[in-house]
């Protein structure tokens, strides 16, 4: 269901013409507001005045990360702190946290946007959601539940964690849309297995997953294990959290992007020239709606391309194909560059494996190893060992022929490889230690 037709079928020229009148008044309102973007913009010797077309976008700067590390925690907010009313932070996983805050109006933009995404994403207002997202500082949780309720739907705040509960939960109030990450999805299949509750006798109609990488194939593994129509969901905290982009389900082709709200561009990471549709590289964001945290061509380090074509849903903005990783997400093994999520196609294609992986790097006399480790079934585990290292030998194979890595495989036990509640841990690069 399109839950904005005006705006989100618009023709691109009146479309266009909106992003320029929020764009000019964003830049106003940082060059009077962000010392940051004040001191980037005299460097270059420009004001807003100067941006006249959305062309004229390519003079800034960018922002990076480390730009908002420096400004940690307040420094990079365009309005006074009593005017936020909600402050949320990435994990910091890769270092310190980044530190995003929400005025009233944004609170409301973004659940405007949650509940436009949860529409494109099969949901409507008789659904039951259950949202396995972490509520916290994680944008996850709260995102998707402001959304929910904005559309009218019943949200059941389940929250990450307590897994067989959950499950329970399932059986007795009978969601229809599941809100999760891909990961955790998965867990959730496993433990109702477990427990003997089957998804075929839940009643799931849809599944918005995202916050990580996934891959086609897991997608369709998902879908069958859990009964549903799983689509993509995209965001980061920097730009709003979720709701930035997703799939609709009517062609699950490309996740559409608010447009009247972030304006998308894709930059080839070294040089940071803009690449056009359909070629890919680093997905780079302006926000041109946010009140207390605006950013401007920030690089947002996930690899994907952009695809202008018409969809059939009748959407017009455009859509950004699946995130394959991350800039710094990728490993440079003995020179080949490898994302983990092609490392997750090659397993997925294979019978008999499970969709729980980890990659292992190590340096070991100055060369690089991969080590892949991949659970297999009940039934494989149990088998001859000579089946199992033919199993090994095969998909060592196809990752040299598909990706031009080796890579030492090692199957493992079912259910030994860490489940997450959140976000996957996919990778464990022991170079970095
Ligand atoms: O993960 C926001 C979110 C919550 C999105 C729930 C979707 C659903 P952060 O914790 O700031 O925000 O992490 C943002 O996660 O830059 C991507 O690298 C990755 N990511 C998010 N969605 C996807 C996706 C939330 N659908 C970072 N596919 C982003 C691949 C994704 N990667």
């Amino acid at each position: 269901m399109i839950l904005d037709i005006g705006f989100e079928t618009m023709p691109r020229e009146d479309l266009e013409a909106i992003i320029l009148r929020r764009l000019k008044a964003t830049l106003e309102r940082i060059y009077a507001n962000v010392p940051f973007y004040r001191k980037q913009f005299e460097e270059n010797n420009i004001t807003p005045d100067d941006i006249q077309s959305l062309e004229d976008l390519k003079r800034i700067p960018f922002t990076t990360k480390e730009d908002l590390r420096d400004n940690y925690p307040f420094g990079m907010f365009s309005v006074p702190m009593n005017n936020v009313v909600r402050i949320h932070a990435s994990s910091g996983t890769t270092g310190q946290p980044t530190v995003v805050g929400y005025t009233a109006r944004d609170v409301s933009t973004w659940a405007d946007l949650m509940a436009r995404s949860l529409a494109a994403g099969g949901a409507t207002r008789e659904d039951i959601i259950h949202n396995a997202y972490g509520y916290g500082l994680f944008t996850g949780g709260l995102g998707i539940h402001y959304g929910a309720e904005k559309l009218g739907a019943s949200v059941i705040p389940v929250s990450g964690g307590n897994t067989k509960r959950q499950i329970v939960i399932m059986k007795d109030f009978g969601p229809t849309i599941l809100t999760a990450t891909p990961s955790y999805a998965l867990h959730l299949s496993e433990i109702a297995d477990d427990m003997g509750v089957s998804f075929e006798n839940l009643k799931f109609k849809y599944g918005i997953f995202g916050a990580e990488p996934w891959s086609e194939n897991m997608r369709e593994d998902i879908e069958q294990k859990l009964q549903l129509t799983a689509v993509d969901i995209y965001g980061l905290s920097e730009v709003i959290g979720p709701g930035v982009a997703i799939e609709c389900y009517e062609a699950k082709k490309g996740l559409h992007i608010f447009e009247d709200h972030f304006i998308p561009e894709i930059i080839d990471p070294p040089t940071g020239d803009v690449l056009p549709y359909g070629e890919t590289g680093e997905l780079v964001f302006t926000t041109i709606t946010k009140e207390a945290f605006p950013v401007i061509r920030y690089r947002t380090r996930d690899i994907t391309s952009l695809n202008p074509e018409p969809c059939k849903c009748g959407r017009t903005h455009v859509r950004m194909n699946r995130v394959s990783g991350r800039t710094d997400d990728m490993l440079i093994i003995r020179g080949v560059n490898v994302f983990p999520s092609q490392i997750e196609s090659v397993l997925m294609e294979m019978d008999d494996v499970e969709p729980h992986y980890q990659l292992v790097v190590d340096r070991e006399d100055k060369l690089d190893t991969l080590t892949v480790k991949v659970e297999v079934g009940e039934r494989i585990f149990s088998d001859e060992v000579k089946h199992l290292q033919d199993l090994e030998r095969k998909i060592a194979k196809n990752i040299k022929d598909y990706l031009g890595v080796s890579a030492k495989v090692l199957l493992a036990e079912p259910k030994s490889i860490a489940r997450s509640e959140g976000k996957a841990v996919r990778v464990i690069d022991n170079r970095k230690i």
